[in-house]
């Protein structure tokens, strides 16, 4: 769950997607700054941390990377349950891992902690070649579900920092925005779309957030 202190935000990230989408690599490029051409599959559980500097604030990403779940089709709620953010990869030259993608959309509109900021990262952006899956037409499934999109390359670092950049200012702005009013409920205008579950959380968030500092 995303938690404010002084100008420093917590929040849980969990990465979903379809084996070998890019998932641990692209945690790896943020987190490392490194690229493993045979990423072993990941086994066990793998948490990291990052920071990063928003404006003048710090967000601290708690990183859940599935523990090789995803191969078995079913991810037990556990594993997204208090996110505060979640990035949903593909792999741009698979179709498949596309038409899963977007099953892991309706999973997290329909299970999922409607407060989350959701991101679609079609990875492996390098492979322009091996292209299935255009970015308009991924572009267009975002718009349409509210997430934002991004293609990036782990192997590259294209976008890599930049999607996690955009989360965290997303979660930040909002707060911001609503930490400087007084004691009144202020109506948020977002430059950025976003669900009505999702303003009504991102307010509760922003309340619960008020009432730490
Ligand atoms: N060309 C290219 N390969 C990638 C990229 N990201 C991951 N890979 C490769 O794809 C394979 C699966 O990556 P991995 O991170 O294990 O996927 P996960 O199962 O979703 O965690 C590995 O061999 C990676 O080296 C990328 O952006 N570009
Ligand atoms: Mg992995």
């Amino acid at each position: 769950m995303a938690s404010m202190g002084h100008n420093n935000l917590n929040a849980k990230l969990v990465l979903l997607g379809d084996m070998g989408a890019g998932k641990s690599s692209l945690v790896l490029r943020f987190v490392k700054g490194q690229f493993l051409e045979f990423q072993e599959s990941t086994i066990g559980a793998a948490f990291f941390s990052q920071t990063l500097a928003v404006n003048d604030a710090t967000v601290k990403f708690e990183i859940w990377d599935t523990a090789g779940q995803e191969r078995y089709h079913s991810l037990a709620p556990m594993y997204y349950r208090g996110a505060a953010a979640a990035i949903i990869v593909y792999d741009i030259t698979s179709t498949d891992s596309f038409s899963r993608a977007k099953k892991w959309v309706q999973e997290l509109q329909k299970q999922g902690n409607p407060n989350m900021v959701v991101a679609l990262a079609g990875n492996k952006a390098d492979l322009e070649d091996k292209r299935k899956v255009t970015a308009e037409e991924a572009q267009l499934y975002a718009e349409e579900n509210g997430l934002f999109f991004k293609e990036t390359s782990a192997k590259t670092a294209a976008n890599v920092n930049d999607i996690f950049y955009e989360i965290g200012r997303l979660l930040l702005h909002v707060t911001e925005q609503y930490l400087v009013s007084d004691n009144t409920m202020l109506q948020l205008e977002l430059d950025f779309p976003v669900g009505e579950s999702t303003f009504s959380s991102i307010v509760v968030f922003c309340k619960e957030a008020r009432a730490l500092k």
